[in-house]
């Protein structure tokens, strides 16, 4: 086990010293923080979250990150806003833990993290395995438009949307975890987590058909975005997901808004590195300013919504 002070943001670190300073911080702060546990990976690791709660009748904001492996600046984004909702002496994030509920979840593709610690840095998918070869893209494997376009059905691609819609179990924790408190809960708004593009996106991912509460969803993103150029003067672009990176099905984001109903729903794309062909080894310096805008669009998004 570890100690709160090996734990900061200046590191990237391996799966169970994530989890290990989630269990010091619950510990530290028992009246509001709750680990939870959304059930196990396909190599059997359990995928751990929290639940920051100062009042039963809030409503909630989820949050999920490392559904893709190597984006490494997510898991160390989410656990950044875990702590400044914990520890910040600024009145309005103290407002925001208060009159919100909070439920993250750092790595919700455990298998696929640890191997990019121990293996290969560039992995994205899980580790379930497929004749001679592994991985589903856990980000095209959700029951909704499931392969329906920007997937592959061939499992050495990158992204491979699996075998079948919601088939691992990676997803089916989620799936299961949402379905069952999203009403008791009421968990309102979902982020999921990415890198690299600079992008603050909304669905749908599937069809550049426009999502019924789109007005809305354009006009939170590009407040959000203007508060991280005030910030740290970098240019994120807003927008659906379709029409701002590139049409893809399956993913979290619309199956969260489709099925699960929850209206707020946006993936972001964090900073890559200033100049590198590997975009997604983002250096240890930058996690500071990339969490700390990411908190402030969300904190944007929050609070406008919540306005209307
Ligand atoms: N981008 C996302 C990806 O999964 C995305 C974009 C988000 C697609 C949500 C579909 C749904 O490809 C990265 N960088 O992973
Ligand atoms: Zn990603």
């Amino acid at each position: 086990s570890i100690d709160a002070t090996q734990y900061d943001w200046q590191h990237f670190f391996h799966l169970k010293t994530i989890y290990g300073w989630m269990d010091v911080m619950a510990k530290k702060y028992p009246d509001l923080l709750t680990v939870l546990d959304m059930g196990k990976s396909t190599q059997g690791h359990a995928i751990k979250g929290i639940k920051l709660a100062s009042n039963p009748d809030n409503k909630a904001i989820f949050i999920e990150s490392g559904i893709h492996a190597r984006e490494w600046i997510a898991p160390a984004t989410a656990t950044y806003i875990i702590n400044e909702l914990l520890t910040s002496q600024d009145p309005g994030v103290q407002k925001l833990a208060k009159n919100f509920n909070w439920i993250i979840f750092p790595c919700v593709n455990p298998d696929g993290y640890k191997y990019t610690f121990e293996h290969d840095r560039m992995w994205r998918k899980n580790r379930q395995l497929f004749g001679t070869c592994r991985g589903v893209d856990l980000n095209r494997n959700y029951p909704d438009h499931w392969n329906s376009t920007g997937s592959s059905s061939d499992p050495t691609r990158y992204d491979f949307a699996g075998p079948s819609a919601g088939s691992e179990l990676e997803t089916q924790c989620l799936l299961q975890f949402i379905r069952s408190n999203v009403q008791k809960e009421q968990i309102k708004t979902y982020i999921a987590l990415h890198s690299y593009s600079q992008m603050l996106m909304f669905p749908y991912g599937y069809t550049k058909e426009r999502v019924s509460n789109y007005d809305d969803l354009q006009e939170f993103g590009k407040k959000a975005a203007a508060a991280i150029k005030a910030e740290s003067g970098r240019d994120y672009v807003s927008g659906s997901l379709y029409e701002t990176i590139y049409p893809s099905s399956g993913g979290s984001m619309d199956w969260a808004h489709e099925e699960a109903g929850i209206p707020i729903a946006y993936t972001f794309e964090l900073r890559g590195p200033p100049d590198s062909q590997d975009l997604f080894i983002l250096p240890a310096v930058e996690i500071q300013p990339t969490a700390s805008e990411a908190f402030t669009a969300i904190r944007t998004i929050v609070e406008a919504a919540d306005e209307k």
